[in-house]
């Protein structure tokens, strides 16, 4: 046996399933060289991808690709990984194949070594465009099977052994150079450990590189099994940022492999000190941890990927469900049933956190919602998944549901992407430069419109005003300063800026208020809009409990596009409007005909739960 190699997670996915990942790059980057200079011995830093790069636009006002760029300069000696999610790129939805090799190569080019890449249906046809495309560019290929199921289950014979052994020869096939066992919701047990593990080393034949969730508390136990199945690499988070949703603790394997066959070499006092520096910073996220407080075994019932379960815990608060999560747990399990019991993680884990909860909202059970004299209004998201638009599971889709959700319509069979046009680069560019009034746009500015063209443009438009406040401390970032307070912030390599509050003036009556503060000892004076009035002055109504004329808001979030005005008339079906929350754009629709009475919100409105968006009349 050689060295189990580890890698680092907690600059992706443990922020990602402990911090709704809101980590910003400022927080990475000073750590980063102590990576450098202390645990070169890592296989990788996972540090990028999966939901970071839309949040740091979206949420962090930073740019994705500065951050890689920023990593890689501070830690030329380790390998940087990303998680991919093949055609649907960083994003939540199908992509043409050419924007997808695109990103590839331009991600590759910033500064990625090691590329994860996976398909939420385990669709191997889904993931070729991607394999091949790291490959060209010369990076490694970690092809993954996500792990669903429980293969010691005779109950569960859909994901048995066998299935994940074909499917392991078929991306080695493709031409992986590495087997990801991704095991998002932290699902495998010890005893299956040893036995898929041993399987898929004889028969596959590749190294495997195993990432699990300790949500059950037990996943310690699953990585030591693996290591001694002879697995080559195993993800772990930094003590401070370990348990719970997130990874198993990266320094307690350390030390449960200390003088073994599988010991990993790595250093555990520079471990200590740089899980030191991660316990300081996650208390300044405070405001975002919304985890697990204990190991939940439930984790077997509903199956939530880490990274979705603080998400949807989240939106069931504020759909007033908080109390209903076990009820909502249940009827996850019961929505992967009834949709032919499917691998879930982005986006298919958020289609069916969708479903649950607009069915546990509206008080459906499985059996009304498969009843085809039962009346149910899908969420968009289901009739885009039953469409065939995020891929194909292992099966195909149960013809039921799926005739009842599209309504006659036919579903499609084949990759998406093979009947996407490409689009077109250039001209994408000379478009998006004109948008931004001759702003010059490079390669990794366009990719970010490519994946997200209404997130990156809404970053551009505040970038403009605001300047780079990713270099601002955190603390100053979220909850702003006090007067007194001095903090200094870097705005370009070598220019750094002394800022000290003085004071805050009166609020005058168009509501805007006089701050005093110093700019590298020079007194300064601004007049800027006090948020806290303009929010308290302009509370919007509410949507009225069982009125049907009053169309709300599902979740907090912001609206991102209005599709009606006042005075149109409307048929059961058709879209109201869009709004962006968790992660999702989602259509809200008329629920039968009517006339739009008023429409009280507009692009780019932040909103409440239950603020009354439309209000319809008729
Ligand atoms: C992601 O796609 O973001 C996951 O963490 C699975």
């Amino acid at each position: 046996q050689t060295k189990l190699l580890l890698t680092d997670t907690t600059m992706r996915d443990a922020h990602q399933s402990l911090l709704a990942t809101r980590m910003r790059s400022i927080d990475m980057i000073k750590i980063a060289p102590a990576y450098a200079s202390r645990l070169p011995e890592l296989f990788s830093v996972e540090c990028w991808g999966g939901a970071t790069f839309d949040v740091a636009y979206r949420f962090l006002q930073e740019c994705p690709w500065q951050r890689l760029r920023d990593l890689r300069a501070a830690m030329p000696n380790v390998m940087t990984q990303m998680l991919f999610r093949s055609s649907n790129g960083v994003g939540y939805t199908n992509y043409p194949d050419n924007v997808v090799k695109e990103f590839v190569r331009q991600s590759a080019k910033t500064g990625i070594d090691v590329f994860r890449v996976f398909d939420s249906l385990n669709w191997v046809e889904a993931m070729r465009v991607t394999m091949d495309a790291v490959i060209e560019n010369n990076k490694v290929c970690e092809a993954a099977i996500c792990y669903t199921g429980d293969i010691l289950d005779p109950n569960r014979a859909k994901y048995d052994l066998n299935y994940y052994v074909s499917m392991g020869k078929k991306l080695r096939d493709a031409g992986a150079h590495v087997l990801g066992l991704k095991d998002m919701a932290g699902l495998l047990k010890p005893a299956a450990a040893r036995v898929l593990f041993k399987a898929l080393k004889d028969e596959v034949g590749l190294p495997i590189h195993f990432h699990t969730h300790d949500t059950s508390g037990i996943s310690g136990a699953t990585i030591l099994a693996a290591a001694e199945a002879g697995v080559a690499a195993v993800d772990a988070a930094m003590d401070a940022f370990s348990g719970g949703t997130s990874q198993p603790c990266l320094g307690s394997i350390v030390e449960a492999l200390a003088h073994t066959d599988r010991e990993t070499g790595l250093d555990i006092s520079a471990i200590r000190q740089i899980s030191n520096y991660w316990e300081a910073v996650r208390h300044q996220y405070a405001a975002f941890e919304s985890g697990l407080e204990a190991p939940a075994s439930e984790v077997y019932l509903h199956e939530m990927p880490g990274g979705q379960f603080t998400n949807l815990k989240a939106q069931a608060r504020s759909l007033g469900l908080e109390e209903r999560w076990h009820e909502v747990a249940q009827t996850y399990a019961d929505v992967n049933k009834m949709f032919g019991d499917i691998v879930k993680v982005t986006p298919s884990s958020k289609v069916v956190g969708d479903m649950a909860l607009m069915m546990v909202a509206q008080g459906l059970n499985r059996e009304q919602v498969e009843d085809p004299t039962v009346e149910v209004s899908f969420p968009d998201s289901v009739i885009d998944m039953l469409r065939g638009n995020i891929g194909q599971p292992p099966g195909g889709w149960p013809e039921g549901i799926q005739r009842k959700a599209l309504k006659g319509e036919n579903p499609i069979t084949e990759r998406m992407g093979k009947n996407m046009p490409p689009v077109d680069i250039e001209a994408t560019r000379a478009a998006v430069s004109k948008e931004l009034l001759g702003f010059k746009v490079d390669d990794e500015d366009l990719n970010g419109y490519l994946m997200y063209p209404k997130v990156f443009l809404d970053y551009m438009g505040r970038h403009r005003i605001y300047g780079p406040v990713r270099t601002l401390p955190t603390r100053t970032f979220f909850y702003g300063m006090e007067p007194g307070e001095e903090i200094t912030a870097e705005i370009d390599p070598g220019k750094t800026l002394e800022i000290r509050l003085q004071a805050v003036g009166e609020t005058n009556e168009e509501g805007e208020v006089k701050v005093f503060f110093e700019l590298n000892g020079q007194p300064r004076v601004i007049r800027v809009p006090n948020r806290l009035v303009k929010s308290k002055t302009a509370a919007k109504p509410k949507a009225k409990e069982g009125n049907a004329n009053h169309i709300g808001a599902p979740m907090p979030g912001s609206v991102a596009t209005v599709a009606v005005t006042a005075g149109q008339k409307v048929n059961a079906g058709d879209l109201l409007l869009t709004i962006e929350a968790m992660k999702m754009e989602s259509g809200i629709h008329a629920d039968r005909a009517a006339t739009v009475k008023s429409v009280l919100v507009h692009p780019g409105s932040q909103i409440e739960a239950k603020d009354l968006l439309v209000e319809l009349e008729g």
